[in-house]
This record gives structure tokens, sequence and C-alpha cells, in this order.
């Protein structure tokens, strides 16, 4: 009884484990998966709205891809693991100057993820000033540059339950 008990334990879990990794596997070998979304590091510098055109290329059915939305701590510590590996100053988060709100220096992601619920600017960031884009520098802490500069940039796919 106790061996049974066990068995259906054990394939539970194995169940359990190619349900949540079939859910990335469509992302791509390149993608780098993590809490059911997939990051990419693109390395070709880019402005930042080519580089968030750059990503929706990249969008599979059911799944879109945008620039990196970052939701939570959680999620910080994942995306800036990931972009310290490339060594970069500044990558392009999908974090831009909200145009509705105007001179506020209120923020929106570009894919349409709440916004201003966590964020993790860097001291006195974000400077405004023409500065209208969110960047992670040094991969960690956020700071906004003039979206023109081209930098390296973080595209994420989300999860398709999410
Ligand atoms: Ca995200
Ligand atoms: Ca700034």
């Amino acid at each position: 009884m106790a061996a049974n008990w066990l068995y259906y334990v054990a394939s539970f879990g194995v169940i359990f484990i190619s349900l949540v990794t079939a859910k990335c596997s469509d992302c791509g070998l390149s993608w780098h998966r993590t809490n059911g979304n997939c990051y990419l590091m693109v390395e070709e510098p880019k402005s930042f709205w080519n580089a968030e055109a750059y990503c929706q290329r990249l969008s599979r059915l059911g799944r879109e891809s945008h620039l990196v939305s970052i939701a939570d701590q959680q999620e910080e510590d994942a995306v800036e693991a990931y972009a310290q590996l490339s060594g970069h100053s500044t990558i392009w988060i999908g974090y831009e100057k909200d145009p509705v709100v105007g001179d506020g220096l209120v923020y929106r992601w570009t894919d349409g993820s709440p916004s201003v619920v966590y964020e993790a600017w860097a001291g006195g960031e974000p400077s405004g000033n023409g500065e209208d884009c969110g960047s992670l520098r040094n991969g960690h802490q956020w700071n906004d540059r003039g979206c023109d500069n081209p930098y390296p940039f973080i595209c994420e796919m989300r999860g398709k339950n999410v």
C-alpha cells in the first residue's frame, strides 16, 4: 500500500515537471527559461523602439514577445542574474515614459503589464530631461536613458497562461 502511494506521488511529480517544461519548450533553444517565462538577450545594440519591434517579431502562436517587463522582486532577481551574464553596462527593458501622462515621469510596460506596481530605479532616477526609456544599469537597478541610444536588450516571451 505504501509502495503504491509512493508510485502515484512519483508519477504525479514526473507529469508535473513534464507540464512545466513543456510550457516553455516552444520558446526556442536560445531562450533562457525561468519561472514559466522565457528571456532572450540580444547583443546587437538597437534604439528602444527598434528593440521592441525586434522582440515583437519573435512572438510565436499564442505567445507574445516584447522587451522584458519586470513584475516583482523575484523577476528582478531572475532578470538581473541573466543580464549580468552578458556584462553590458546598459540594457533596455520594456519600460517607457507614459506619453498619455506626459512629463510626470510615470512609466508603462510595452507588453501591457500593470505599471508602477514594482519599480527598482537607481537613486536619483528616473532623471527625465528627455530620457524617456528604461534600462538596467550594470545589470541591476533602473535608469532612464534617451530612447534613440542603441543598447543591447532583453526580450521576454510570456508563458501561455500568463
Ligand atoms: Ca515579465
Ligand atoms: Ca537617467
